[in-house]
C-alpha cells in the first residue's frame, strides 16, 4: 500500500515495492578539506549538515530492506572518460586528475574519492562511479533500476544544484517519480540550494517533490503501526 509523505508541491505517494534511495556524491572530494570542492575555493564545511541527515535516511531504508544506491563523481585513472572540456576547466594544478591532498582529484580509487566513513555503503548496496554530474550518463544505472522494478527515487547528497539536481532532472525525464529530502542535501551556496529546491517543486512539481526528513520518518513509522 502506498504511504503518503508530506511534501511540496503536494503529498508524495511512496510505493514501498518500487522505491530506492539515491545518495549522490557524499565523497571526501567534496566534503573534506583538500578535495575537489575545496580546491575550487568553496567552504566545504557548508556540506557537513547533510551527513547526519543522510545517515537517518540510510537507517530508514536499511531497516526496511529497501534498495540504496550510492554515487561518486569519479574518473578512470587514465582520464579516458573525462572530456577535455571538463578536464581543462580551472587553473592548472587544481584540475581533475591532478595531485591533491587526498590523492588525485576525482579519480576512482583515490582516498579523496571514497564516500565519507559515516555513510559508507554496506554489502548489497549499489555503488556507481559516474563520469558526469548526472547519475545516468555513461553508468548503465537506468537499465539496472528497470530490472529491479524501481520507479520512485528518494534523493539525498551533494551538491544540491549540481549533481543532485542534474541527476533528478535526468531521472524525471526517464519517468521516475523523484523526492528530494531537504535536510539531506547541501550546497556550498545556501541560496543555490534554496533556489534549486524551488525550481524542482515549481509548476506543480515539474522536476519532482521536496520533503522534510521528519515528515518521511513519521509517515514510515505510522505505516509500521498500521501494518
Ligand atoms: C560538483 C557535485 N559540484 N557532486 N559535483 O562538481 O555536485
Amino acid at each position: 500500500m502506498a504511504i503518503s509523505v508530506p511534501a511540496r508541491p503536494y503529498d508524495f505517494s511512496l510505493d514501498p515495492r518500487s522505491v530506492a534511495l539515491v545518495v549522490i556524491d557524499m565523497q571526501r572530494d567534496f566534503i573534506e578539506p583538500g578535495g575537489f570542492g575545496a580546491v575550487l575555493g568553496n567552504d566545504v564545511s557548508r556540506l557537513l549538515p547533510a551527513i547526519p541527515a543522510v545517515a537517518r535516511l540510510l537507517e530508514l531504508f536499511r531497516a526496511r530492506g529497501w534498495p540504496v544506491i550510492h554515487t561518486r563523481e569519479a574518473h578512470r585513472p587514465d582520464l579516458s572518460d573525462c572530456p577535455p572540456a571538463k578536464r581543462l576547466r580551472g587553473a592548472p594544478g587544481l584540475r581533475i586528475g591532478d595531485d591533491g591532498a587526498m590523492g588525485r582529484i576525482l579519480i576512482a580509487g583515490e582516498p579523496g574519492n571514497q564516500i565519507v566513513p559515516e555513510l559508507a555503503p554496506v554489502k548489497g548496496e549499489i555503488e556507481i562511479d559516474k563520469p558526469g554530474k548526472g547519475m545516468f550518463w555513461a553508468t548503465g544505472l537506468h537499465e539496472r533500476l528497470q530490472e529491479m522494478g524501481i520507479t520512485q527515487l528518494v534523493f539525498a547528497g551533494v551538491t544540491t544544484e549540481v549533481c543532485v539536481q542534474t541527476s533528478m532532472r535526468e531521472a524525471n525525464d526517464r519517468g521516475y517519480e523523484c523526492l528530494l529530502i531537504e535536510e539531506a542535501t547541501e550546497s556550498y551556496f545556501p541560496e543555490f540550494k534554496a533556489a534549486a529546491i524551488e525550481m524542482i517543486v515549481a509548476q506543480g512539481g515539474i522536476v519532482g517533490w521536496a520533503a522534510g526528513i521528519a515528515g518521511l520518518e513519521q509517515a514510515l513509522s505510522e505505516e509500521v503501526a498500521h501494518a
